[in-house]
Formats: structure tokens, C-alpha cells, sequence
């Protein structure tokens, strides 16, 4: 439902964005903008007030990502009151242009 709501509001905003080229633009939105993206983990890092996890994470192949260590939104900042550094997590998260990464699932992996 969300992703249809998204869907159909792309091209409205789009619409609106003062270009007229984009009224008649009828491609669908990049499908790709609310994918979501498993994988595995260490946290290097938790920042609670700041919502977000320095994560050394493992080779991303469908995105091309090699390892490396790097910093995430958390959608759900609860989430990151179950994660301590050392930990070794599984997480989810989709790609948000010009921003860190949102991880939308975070756990533990005991
Ligand atoms: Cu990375």
C-alpha cells in the first residue's frame, strides 16, 4: 500500500515542480527508490540521540558494495537500545538519495 501511495505521488510532485515536461511524463517512478537491501553486520558504533549505527558491514553483492565500515539512519530509533558495539546484527534498509542509508530493521544475531 505504501509503495503504491508513493507511486502515485511521484508524478504529482513532480508534476507540480514548476517544469511543464513533467505533466506529460508518464514513466513509472524508480521502483528501486523503496527497495529494500539485506545485510550483516558488526556495530562499530551507536548514536541513540542522533538515530544512528556505525555499522562494519559485509559485501552488499545487488548493490556492488564491498565491506566496509559506515554510518545508517534507523527508521525506528528503539531499535538501536538493543544493539551494543561487538554486536553482530542482520539488518534491512533502503537507499535514500543524497542521505546516509535508512535501515528499516535491525537485530541482533546471537
Ligand atoms: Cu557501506
Amino acid at each position: 500500500m505504501k509503495k503504491f501511495l508513493i507511486a502515485a505521488l511521484a508524478p504529482w510532485v513532480l508534476g507540480s515542480a514548476a517544469m511543464p515536461a513533467y505533466a506529460a511524463d508518464t514513466r513509472p517512478p524508480k521502483a528501486e527508490a523503496q527497495k529494500s537491501y539485506a545485510a550483516r553486520g558488526e556495530v562499530v558504533a551507536v548514536d541513540k540521540m542522533g538515530g544512528k549505527v556505525t555499522l562494519k558491514h559485509e559485501a552488499v553483492a545487488e548493490l556492488k558494495w564491498p565491506a566496509m565500515t559506515m554510518f545508517f539512519a534507523v527508521a525506528d530509533k528503539a531499535q538501536l537500545d538493543a544493539l551494543d558495539v561487538g554486536d553482530r546484527v542482520e539488518f534491512q534498509f533502503v537507499k535514500v538519495n543524497g542521505r546516509a542509508p535508512l535501515i528499516t530493521q535491525i537485530k541482533p544475531v546471537k
